[in-house]
Parts: structure tokens; C-alpha cells; sequence
């Protein structure tokens, strides 16, 4: 038997092992690769693409436009790709990616099919042995999480599921070859973004679609349509200064910060009115909050813009009452996702549509035929599950880590998640998180999020091989102080009102925490990269001769 005190550490199987292959692991692999590291990447599923690999079902698309969803790190390949429409469709995001995966030949260092199952660090070796559902175990220096902030969906637990005798379909597994509702009595359960897509595609097909909505939500319309050759070439003449503005920006996207910007609270109606107006007719959720960032923070401002979307809620639904079921009442406009629509709230002007209301009818039971709410039961042939995630911890704490001391990520984030910078969590050495809680991810441009996690690591990495590092940590005081800081950015906004997926709320059991940071991206870079050139200001850093 080997004494672990007088045995020589093996060195690792790989510098970096990457948890999964959608955007974030593509390019962590890539840019691993090109720094002359040694990488892995194991994916649970069958091809690349994560996200956009699992949510197939009809009408997915993504809320940012396609010129801005789309890596910048290559310059090439941003300008040899061609986007087709204003919002990819997931179809197009899945063939840019695997177009991605065969340029830079990624694919050589990736095992599909393959789901991590735990990663335990290994403190006299100081490497991670990480362990898959298939295979023997592999070690790595660094384990690096591109697991995706919204990649375990959360179906939910509905009595009688058993016993309903028709189809059942969760919008994140949609089957690959899909769904033909056609003369079908189809429901749809939420009205969050996924179910806002779904749910005006699925009611051209089925012969009746109810939608069960717990909470009204408010959507913005997309005005998506075709990317003209003339449009897409100006701006990828202009893309340098599109994504300087990006990278800069509060969103990810090419708005810049205002530098003195007026209060909505005191722009008179009538200006304030053809502001949103123009902001409408143009279409997109996100240019909306970047025109007024005050509506997150300042619930007047808030009140003004959501009345302003009441309204047109209103002018839209022709049945009075249908409308002012539609209408969001529960929580301020943006404190839950703002959806991106095509033809969302026209589709219940649809003579083979019906609202049914949750709250004021609860579910009771599925039934063999249907679905049974306090006071009636809806006879249906197939029912769509468009209920959410387990959002931005679900993946991580579905893997066994565990850090020193044999220390689980589990226990450690048992009242919420721990993170310095999002990027690490005191504890769990060498563990590096891409878009994980704490940074700005979900309220940005997650593409743009990714890349700057994606480059900090990296650089981090040769950082530590320069100068013989072995090991890098979060320390417990900056992790602290990271913590109060988002927590404070959030207690300062109107974010952590509503029961959202973003404070776990739709998870039963979830510590409630705000789990993102809301500072905007550009401000966040300027962080990290202050904290990089600080030698790491706030990780510990243990040369290789050392006991880790
Ligand atoms: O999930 P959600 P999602 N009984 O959690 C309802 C991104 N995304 O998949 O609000 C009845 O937002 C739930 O009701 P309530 C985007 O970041 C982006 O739609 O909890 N209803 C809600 O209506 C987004 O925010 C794009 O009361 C139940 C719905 O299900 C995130 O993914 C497209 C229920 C869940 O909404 C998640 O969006 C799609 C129950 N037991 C997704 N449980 C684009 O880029 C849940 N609900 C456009």
C-alpha cells in the first residue's frame, strides 16, 4: 500500500477536467488548448451544445439577438458565420455551436454520454479525481464547472401523475425528433419564458391548448424576423467596437452604461409614454432595461414602465377579463425573468385557447384524462411541463464535490451558495466555476459572461503555471466580503421581492438567497481583472514544494 507521506504524488491525467460542452466548456477547451494545457471535457449528453442541446421543443430561441449571442474570441469565425434571423432560433444556436466544436476540433477531447457523477479533491496529491457514470476515474489539476446555470429542470410534483394516461413532455428534454400536436387536446403547464415560446407555436397545432398559469408574467415582443446579408455585414464591420461596448456594458449587450441618467420617476408621462412606445415597437426585453435601469431599483419607475405593459396587455387580449388575467399583478416588472414573446398574448385571442387560472383554481390531482383543478377537470391528450429549473446551484450540488477535508459542496452551501467572485468557493481548492452564483451570468449576455470567465481562468492558470503554483483557493474573508457586497447590490434593488428562480423560490426547500450578482458586467470585469493583477488578491496561492 502506498503511504501518502513518503509516496510521490502522481502527476494528474490532465491539467484541466471541464464539466460539460455547451458554450462555456466549448471554449474553456479551446482556449485551454491553445495555452498549451492539457483538457477535458465530459458531457452528459449525446452531442454538444448543453443548453442548446436539451431544449428543442417548439419555438426556443434565444432572448438576445443572434449577432450578440455568438463567441468574440475568434474574429473569423464571427464574420463566417451567418445568422439567418434578428433572435437565433435553438436549431441555429445548435449548428453554430457544433460548427464551433469541428473548427477548432474540440471534439477530440470530449466524451459524450458521459455525466459526471463527483469530484473529490485530493489534498495530498492536490489534484481532483473526478468520477463519470462510465469509465474508469480521471484526475485533474484543476476542475473546472461549465455546467450551465439553467441545466436541471424542475418538473413538478403533481399528485396523480401516474394515473394520467396521455403523453408527458418537460420542455428542457424535448424528444429529438419532436412532437406533432396536431388534433390534440394539449396543456401547458407555467408561463415563464420557455412556456412563452411554446405556447403560441403549440396553439397553431393542437386542436385545444390550455395554458395553466400560476403567476401572469410580463413579455416584451421580439419583432424577430429575418437578419438582412446588408445588416449583418455592417455590423460585423463594426464588431470590434459592438463587443468593446458589450464587454463594457451593464447587460452584455452593445448599450452603454448611461453616464448620467435621467430618473424615470421624473420623465414627464406623455416623453416617458413615446419612449417606451419606440422601445416597443422595436422589440427586445433587454434594450427595454438597459433604456431604464431604474426600473429594477426605484419601484415608481417600476410601477410607470409595468402600467405602460398593463396597457398593452390590455389593448391586445380582446375578452376584458382574459386580459386582466394576463395582466401581472404579484411582483415588479424584471424581478422575474422579462420575457422576449412572438405573438404570445394575441394567441389567447384564439378561439381554441383557455386560460385557466391557478390561483384562483388550484391543481388538485391529474386524472387519467386530464387534469383536475378545484373546479373543473380539462380532458387532455398531452401535457407540457414548462415549469423551470433548479437554477444555478441544481447542477453543481447534483455532483458529489467535496473539497478539503472531505468537505461536501452540498454541506458547505447547505443555507445558499458561497463564492468568491462566483468564480470560486473557499474550500474546494483548484474548483473553478464558470457563470456560477454570485457573478453576473443570468442577468447578462450569458455568452459574454462566459468569455470573461472563460479568459480569467485561463489567464489565472498560466499565471499559477508560471510561477510553479500548485494550488489556488478562496480565502474565507474575501469570499465573505464578496458575498455581502452582492447581497447588498441586490438589498438595493427591487430583485429579491419576487418568488423567482432567482432566489430559489420555485425549488421547495431552497434557502432563499439572491444568487446573482447585479452590479453589470462591465463593472464586474473591471473587478476580476483588478483582482488578477493584484496576484489574486483574495486567493490563497500554494507554491508546489508546499503541503496544499
Ligand atoms: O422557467 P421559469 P422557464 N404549478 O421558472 C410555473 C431562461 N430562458 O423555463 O411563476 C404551476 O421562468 C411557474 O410559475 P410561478 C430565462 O432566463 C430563456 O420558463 O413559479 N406552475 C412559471 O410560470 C428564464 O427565466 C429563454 O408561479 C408552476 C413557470 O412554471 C429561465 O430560462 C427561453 C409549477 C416556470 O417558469 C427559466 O425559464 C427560455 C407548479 N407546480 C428560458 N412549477 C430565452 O432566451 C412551476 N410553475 C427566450
Amino acid at each position: 500500500m502506498n503511504d501518502p507521506r513518503i509516496t510521490p504524488p502522481l502527476p494528474p491525467d490532465f491539467d484541466a477536467v471541464i464539466v460539460g460542452a455547451g458554450f462555456a466548456g466549448l471554449y474553456m477547451l479551446h482556449k485551454l488548448r491553445e495555452a498549451g494545457f492539457t483538457a477535458h471535457v465530459f458531457e452528459a449528453g449525446d452531442g454538444v451544445g448543453g443548453t442548446w442541446y436539451w431544449n428543442r421543443y417548439p419555438g426556443a430561441r434565444c432572448d438576445i439577438e443572434s449577432v450578440d449571442y455568438s463567441y468574440s474570441f475568434s474574429p473569423e469565425l464571427e464574420q463566417e458565420w451567418q445568422w439567418t434571423e434578428r433572435y437565433p432560433r435553438q436549431p441555429e444556436i445548435l449548428a453554430y455551436l457544433n460548427h464551433v466544436a469541428d473548427r477548432f476540433d474540440l471534439r477530440r477531447d470530449i466524451d459524450l454520454n458521459t455525466r459526471v457523477t463527483a469530484a473529490h479533491f485530493d489534498e495530498h496529491a492536490g489534484l481532483w479525481r473526478i468520477e463519470t457514470d462510465r469509465g474508469q476515474p480521471v484526475t485533474a489539476r484543476h476542475c473546472v464547472m461549465a455546467t450551465g446555470c439553467l441545466s436541471v429542470p424542475k418538473a413538478p410534483e403533481l399528485p396523480g401523475i401516474e394515473r394520467f394516461a396521455g403523453a408527458t413532455y418537460l420542455t428542457a428534454a424535448w424528444p429529438k425528433d419532436g412532437v406533432d400536436f396536431t388534433g390534440l387536446r394539449v396543456g401547458v403547464i407555467g408561463t415563464g419564458s420557455t412556456a412563452i415560446q411554446v405556447i403560441p407555436q403549440v396553439a397553431r397545432q393542437a386542436k385545444h391548448l390550455t395554458v395553466f398559469q400560476r403567476t401572469a408574467n410580463f413579455s416584451v415582443p421580439a419583432r424577430n424576423g429575418p437578419l438582412p446579408a446588408a445588416e449583418q455585414q455592417r455590423i460585423k464591420a463594426g464588431y470590434p467596437d459592438r463587443r468593446a461596448l458589450s464587454r463594457q456594458s451593464l447587460f452584455g449587450i452593445p448599450v452603454a452604461v448611461p453616464e448620467a441618467p435621467r430618473r424615470t420617476r421624473d420623465i414627464p408621462p406623455a416623453e416617458l409614454n413615446q419612449t417606451l412606445e419606440t422601445l416597443w415597437a422595436q422589440g427586445g426585453a433587454m434594450s427595454l432595461l438597459a433604456a431604464a435601469p431604474d426600473v429594477l431599483v426605484d419601484p415608481e419607475a417600476n410601477a410607470r414602465v409595468a402600467e405602460f405593459v398593463r396597457r398593452k396587455i390590455r389593448a391586445t387580449v380582446k375578452d376584458p377579463d382574459l386580459a386582466e388575467r394576463l395582466c401581472p399583478s404579484t411582483h415588479p416588472l424584471g424581478t422575474k425573468r422579462l420575457c422576449l414573446d412572438t405573438e404570445y398574448y394575441e394567441t389567447f385571442n384564439r378561439d381554441n385557447v383557455t386560460l385557466v387560472d391557478l390561483r384562483a383554481t388550484p391543481i388538485e390531482t391529474l386524472t387519467e384524462h386530464g387534469l383536475r383543478t378545484r373546479e373543473a377537470e380539462y380532458r387532455l391528450d398531452a401535457l407540457i411541463f414548462a415549469t423551470g429549473f433548479d437554477a444555478m446551484t441544481g447542477a453543481l450540488l447534483a455532483m458529489d464535490i467535496r473539497g478539503r477535508n472531505g468537505r461536501s459542496l452540498r454541506e458547505a452551501w447547505a443555507d445558499g451558495p458561497h463564492t468568491y467572485l462566483g468564480l470560486a468557493s473557499a474550500g474546494f481548492p483548484n474548483l473553478f466555476l464558470i457563470t456560477g452564483p454570485q457573478s453576473p451570468s443570468v442577468f447578462t449576455n450569458m455568452v459574454m459572461s462566459i468569455e470573461q470567465h472563460v479568459d480569467w481562468i485561463a489567464d489565472c492558470l498560466a499565471y499559477l503555471r508560471a510561477r510553479g503554483i500548485r494550488c489556488i483557493e478562496a480565502s474565507a474573508p474575501a469570499q465573505a466580503q464578496w458575498e455581502a457586497h452582492v447581497a447588498a447590490v441586490a438589498d438595493a434593488t427591487l430583485m429579491p421581492q419576487a418568488d423567482s428562480w432567482y432566489v430559489g423560490a420555485n425549488v421547495p426547500g431552497k434557502p432563499r438567497v439572491f444568487m446573482a450578482y447585479l452590479g453589470g458586467l462591465g463593472p464586474y470585469r473591471q473587478r476580476c481583472d483588478e483582482v488578477a493583477a493584484q496576484g489574486y488578491a483574495g486567493f490563497e496561492l500554494t507554491p508546489a514544494a508546499a503541503t496544499v
